[in-house]
């Protein structure tokens, strides 16, 4: 494929932004060439600044479920426009799109917007401090819940992609406030409990990880930590951004029938406008000001388009769109898992990751032992076929509700063709 407009784009990008992108993720360090200039979406589809058109398996990195540029979100935001883009007060869209995630979530009660995932995790975090009085938290290795401080240790995504799980410019003081324990190992929890009895506020993990590849967090495994969260008087937190209303209507909650104490969302809810959130037990959430003594605030949060982009999206996430998703999450495996070919997939309905390995993928060191220069091979064969992966084996990658049978029909022939040559 023809990329010189991109190329040239990106050359005029790295004189302003640092590395060119906006988000290190975007930046194809770990699969090498240069990231490619999007012009449009539409669907299941990106078409980049020299006309070149891609089936999208990252769809913004989540938020995408219904396909890009629906005619009902375009629609929402349209009419939200006509009336302005910020009014500074609350308005009853932020409401609604309230009550709509408290409705589908059985464990909230109340919940506040914020602006992106990582404030949502942020302020969850501060809640918890606040709520229970301690300072300590833990999280797993290979898990990432955005860029705050407490959060890139060991932190998975753009962190581990760069090979920088632990970040710059984090102070000790801050950084020796996180425990690090192993996802899918119920024996590192309680390690660290042992150590630490009285100091851990919350314990945070995505119950479904996405950040170190697709990683289904195991039922027990989950179960156990809740079990230990409430046993020891530290908060559970889902981190949700990711997998709330994605993997099922109610989240990975919904689908493990697990109630953790808080929530954090994001992605969907903002059907790619930029929305977060954080929520949970009423007794908890009344400790958030101006309730309670713990501050959070946010010049956008609520923001009308944002909202009604996540209405509209939220609307159109119903019964048969999971239907839909399932069904060729569960198609595109099976025939997969068919090839016999020397690669992992894990799924959790309409997310998933092509690991590079013969071998299960249920950790970090998995992930970390896979084939990467295969990967980068892997996803430079399928973009240039017109197919574009998360660019990295970190990553998850997404079906949305504009995919249909030839889609995924295209990215299992492209898994043919590359093993084929
Ligand atoms: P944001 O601040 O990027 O909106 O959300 C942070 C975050 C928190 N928690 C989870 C589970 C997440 O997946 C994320 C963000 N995910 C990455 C992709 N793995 C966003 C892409 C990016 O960083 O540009």
């Amino acid at each position: 494929m023809i990329r010189a407009k991109s190329q040239r784009l990106f050359e005029e990008a790295r004189a302003l932004i640092p590395g060119g992108v906006n988000s290190p993720v975007r930046a194809f360090k770990s699969v090498g060439g240069e990231p490619v200039f999007m012009a449009s979406a539409a669907g299941a589809t990106l078409t980049d600044v020299d006309g070149n058109v891609y089936v999208d398996f990252v769809g913004s990195w989540g938020p995408m479920i219904v396909g890009h540029a629906h005619p009902r979100v375009v629609e929402a935001i349209e009419q939200a426009l006509s009336k302005g883009t910020s009014f500074g007060t609350p308005s009853e869209a932020e409401s609604r799109l309230a009550r709509m995630v408290i409705d589908r979530v059985p464990s909230i009660d109340l919940v506040r917007m914020v602006n992106s995932g990582t404030e949502a995790t942020m302020s969850a975090v501060r809640l918890a401090r606040g709520y229970t009085g301690r300072s300590k938290i833990i999280k797993f290795e290979g898990c990432y819940h955005g860029h705050g401080d407490s959060f890139l240790i060991k932190a998975g995504s753009g962190a581990l992609t760069l090979g920088v799980p632990d970040s710059q410019g984090v102070p000790e003081a801050i950084a020796n406030q996180t425990l690090v324990a192993t996802f899918n190992d119920l024996h590192s929890i309680e390690a660290q409990f042992a150590l630490f009895p009285e100091d851990i506020a919350a314990v945070i993990i995505e119950p479904i990880a996405g950040n170190m590849g697709c990683i289904p967090g195991e039922k027990a495994f989950l179960e156990g930590l809740q079990a230990i969260c409430e046993r020891m008087g530290a908060l559970l937190i889902f981190d949700e951004v990711m997998t709330g209303f994605r993997v099922h209507p109610a989240g990975a909650q919904g689908l493990y029938g697990l109630e953790p104490d808080l929530s954090t969302f994001g992605k969907i809810i903002g059907g790619g406008l930029p929305v977060g959130a954080y929520g949970g037990r009423r007794e908890i959430m009344e400790m958030i000001a101006p309730l309670g003594p713990v501050y959070q605030a946010g010049t956008l949060s609520g923001n009308p388009l944002a909202m009604a982009a996540g209405i509209a999206t939220l609307e159109l996430c119903d019964e048969s769109l999971y239907t839909h998703l399932e069904t060729l999450g569960a198609d595109f495996e099976t025939e997969l898992k068919a090839l016999n070919l020397p690669i992992t997939i894990n799924r959790a309905g309409s997310m998933f990751t092509l690991f590079m390995t013969a071998r299960p993928v249920a950790g970090y060191a998995d992930v970390a032992a896979c084939d990467m220069a295969q990967f980068s091979s892997f996803f430079n064969f399928a973009l240039d076929i017109g197919i574009y992966l998360p660019p990295s084996q970190y990553e998850a990658a997404f079906i949305s509700g504009a995919h249909g049978a030839p889609e995924l029909e295209k990215l299992l022939e492209t898994v043919k063709a590359f093993f084929a040559g």
